[in-house]
C-alpha cells in the first residue's frame, strides 16, 4: 500500500463495542494439549506446558508425530460457547497457531494442520467460528508470528526475527484466516520480533479483507489496533489507547497441564473476578484463557472458575460492561466505573471510619444502594463520600451504585501557582500514558504523554521551561496547554531545560497540559524523554 494512502482501521463505532464487552475467553488447544505438561513420563515446568516442544527439548520429528493421534472426540463447539455465556464472556479467542506452528485451521500451507494431518480430520477454527455465529458471540483468532515447524528456533524469549519467507508464509496463513472464518472480532499477534514494514504487511492483510478486525498490539511497531499488556500483567498505569489483558487461570500455564495444583475454587474465582475489575476500572478487556484437555474437553475446575464468575457478574454485571474507566487516580477503599451517569463503587476494604472517599468528587450524591444485594447495611450520603457501616454479608467485592442531581464531574488533582504565580510541574504529580504497542515484547511498556491539571491565578503571560534528562537527542515535543499547543526544542547534548512560549493564559480552576512526541508522529511514537520538571513561568501581565 501506498505510504500516503489512508490505512483501513476499524471504525469508532467497532472500537467501542469491543471495549464495551470487557470480558472474553482464551482457547490455548493445540497439539501441546495432549501433552498436559509431560513428555516421556517427565513433568516440565521450565516453561508453560503449550511450550513443552521448546521446554523439553523435543526433537520435531517427535512432536509432529503426535498430530496422527489427534483426535478430540470430545471437542463440543456448542458448549465451550455455552460455556463462555455462562461466564459472562462476551467473546472468544481461540490458538489458530501457537508457536509449535500446528494449525488448527485447515490451511493450504502446509499439510500439518487438523483437517489433513489429523485423524480428526475436522476444521477446529471453523467449528467454533460458526458455533459463535450461531450465538451472535464475537470471535477472534490467536496467530503466533513464529513456527517452530517452519523451522524458527525454539528460544526461550521467543523474539525470534521473521524470515522473508517466513514473513510470505504468515501473510498467506493470515489471508486464509480473514476469508475463511466470517468476520473476525481480534486478530491476536503473538510474539515474534517483526519489522516494522512487516509488521504493517501483516497488519494491511488482516485490514484489506477486514478492516474492523481489531488487530492486538502484538503485531508490534505501533501497527495494532489495540495496546496488549504482558501476559498476566494487571497495569497500575493508564493506557491512552484501547487495551485488553491476557490473563491464564494458572500464571503457571495456558496449555493443558495434567498435574497443575488447584487452589481453592473459591479463591480462585474471587482472584479473578478481583482482576477483572482492576483491568475494567482502568478501561480495559479482561481475556481469561481456559487450556482443553487433548481430548477437547474443558478441564472441570476451570469450567467452574469460569461459571463462578458468571454468577457474581449475573449480579453486578450492569457496573462492568460497557461502562468508562474510573475518574479517579486512585481508591482508597477499591475500584469504580462510570455508565449512564452513574458511578459504581466496587469495595475492596473497607476504611476503619467505614467512609468511601471521592476525591474530586463535584457533584452532589442523590442516591446511593448496594447492586443486587439484598439486607446489606444502610449506606450514608456525604458531600464527597458515601459512608458503610458494614458491608453486606457473603458478597465478594460488593458493589454500591452512585447516581447523581446533574452531570457527573470529578475534579481531578490540580497543581497550584506559587506566590510568584510559577506553576511547577514534576513527574511525581503526573498522569503518565503508556501503551504496549512497541518494538516487541521486552519492550513494552512506552510511555507516550505525560499529562498534569493546573491552576491559573494571574492572567498574563508566561514562559514554559522543561528541564529533563541530557541524552544524545536533539527532538521537538508538543507541549500543549488548555487549547494552545506550542513546540519545544529540546537538545539533549548541550543543554538540560529548553524555553518555549510564551503564551497567555487566563485565571482557570483546572486546565490540562500535556506533553507529547512533536507532531506529526507515528502511530504509538515513543516520548523518549526523562521530564525533571515543566514550569510555567509568569512573566507579566
Ligand atoms: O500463548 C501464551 C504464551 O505461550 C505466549 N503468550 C501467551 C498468551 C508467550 N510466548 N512467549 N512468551 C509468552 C514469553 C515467554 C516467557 C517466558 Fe517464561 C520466560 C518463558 C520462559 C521464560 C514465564 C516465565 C514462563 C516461564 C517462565
Amino acid at each position: 500500500m501506498a505510504q500516503d494512502q489512508p490505512a483501513l482501521r476499524p471504525s469508532e463505532k467497532t472500537i467501542r463495542q469491543w471495549q464495551n464487552r470487557k470480558y472474553g475467553m482464551f482457547i490455548h488447544f493445540s497439539l501441546f494439549s495432549m501433552l498436559g505438561g509431560v513428555w516421556k513420563g517427565k513433568e516440565y515446568s521450565g516453561n508453560y506446558s503449550e511450550q513443552i516442544q521448546s521446554d523439553a527439548n523435543i526433537p520435531q520429528r517427535e512432536y509432529a508425530a503426535l498430530a496422527s493421534q489427534f483426535n478430540p472426540a470430545q471437542w463440543d463447539a456448542e458448549a465451550i460457547v455455552r460455556l463462555a455465556e455462562e461466564a459472562g464472556m462476551k467473546f472468544i479467542v481461540l490458538t489458530a497457531k501457537h508457536h509449535d506452528g500446528f494449525n488448527m485451521f485447515g490451511t493450504k500451507e502446509s499439510t500439518y494442520n487438523v483437517v489433513d494431518g489429523t485423524p480428526y480430520k475436522r476444521d477446529i477454527v471453523k467449528s467454533l467460528a460458526d458455533a459463535c455465529r450461531r450465538h451472535s458471540m464475537p470471535f477472534g483468532v490467536y496467530y503466533s508470528t513464529i513456527d517452530w515447524h517452519f523451522g524458527d528456533t525454539p528460544a526461550e524469549k521467543n523474539d525470534n526475527p521473521i524470515s522473508q519467507a517466513h514473513e510470505q508464509f504468515n501473510v498467506k496463513q493470515l489471508q486464509e484466516l480473514v476469508t475463511g472464518y466470517g468476520a473476525l472480532s481480534e486478530l491476536w499477534f503473538d510474539m515474534g520480533h517483526s519489522m516494522p514494514l512487516q509488521s504493517r504487511h501483516f497488519a494491511e492483510t488482516v485490514h484489506k479483507q477486514q478492516p474492523e478486525c481489531m488487530i492486538s498490539g502484538r503485531i508490534w511497531n505501533g501497527e495494532g489496533d489495540f495496546s496488549e499488556t504482558g501476559d498476566d500483567d494487571i497495569p497500575d498505569y493508564i493506557t491512552d489507547e484501547p487495551w485488553e489483558s491476557p490473563a491464564s487461570i494458572f500464571s503457571e500455564t495456558w496449555g493443558y497441564r495434567s498435574w497443575q495444583k488447584h487452589t481453592p475454587l473459591d479463591e480462585k474465582i474471587h482472584e479473578h473476578i478481583l482482576r477483572l475489575v482492576k483491568v475494567v476500572s482502568r478501561g480495559g478487556n479482561y481475556l481469561l484463557n481456559i487450556g482443553p484437555k487433548g481430548d477437547g474437553s474443558v478441564v472441570d475446575f476451570e469450567a467452574q472458575v469460569l461459571r463462578g464468575t458468571g454468577q457474581w457478574l449475573k449480579r453486578n454485571g450492569e457496573a462492568i460492561y460497557a461502562s468508562t474507566p474510573q475518574p479517579f487516580r486512585k481508591l482508597d477503599f477499591g475500584y469504580a466505573t462510570v455508565k449512564d451517569n452513574r458511578l459504581y463503587l466496587f469495595v475492596e476494604h473497607l476504611p476503619s471510619d467505614g467512609r468511601l472517599r471521592l476525591p474530586g468528587m463535584q457533584t452532589p450524591i442523590r442516591e446511593a444502594r448496594w447492586l443486587n444485594t439484598e439486607s446489606a447495611g444502610k449506606i450514608q450520603i456525604e458531600e464527597s463520600s458515601v459512608v458503610v457501616p458494614v458491608l453486606p454479608a457473603g458478597e465478594f467485592l460488593p458493589v454500591i451504585e452512585l447516581r447523581f442531581d446533574g452531570e457527573l464531574k470529578v475534579q481531578p488533582a490540580v497543581t497550584e501557582p506559587d506566590q510568584n504565580d510559577t506553576i511547577r510541574l514534576t513527574p511525581e504529580n503526573s498522569d503518565r500514558l503508556f501503551n504496549n504497542n512497541g518494538e516487541g515484547y521486552y519492550d513494552p511498556p512506552t510511555l507516550r504523554s505525560e499529562q498534569w491539571h493546573i491552576a491559573v491565578r494571574r492572567a498574563g503571560s508566561y514562559k514554559i521551561e522543561v528541564s529533563y534528562k541530557r541524552g544524545p537527542f536533539s527532538r521537538v515535543v508538543d507541549i500543549q496547554v488548555g487549547d494552545q499547543l506550542i513546540k519545544a526544542n529540546l537538545y539533549g547534548k548541550e543543554a538540560e531545560s529548553s524555553i518555549a512560549g510564551p503564551i497567555n493564559l487566563q485565571p482557570s480552576s483546572n486546565l490540562a497540559v500535556r506533553i507529547a512526541p512533536g507532531s506529526p508522529a507515528m502511530r504509538g511514537a515513543k516520548l523518549d524523554l526523562e521530564i525533571i520538571r515543566v514550569s510555567l513561568i509568569f512573566v507579566g501581565p
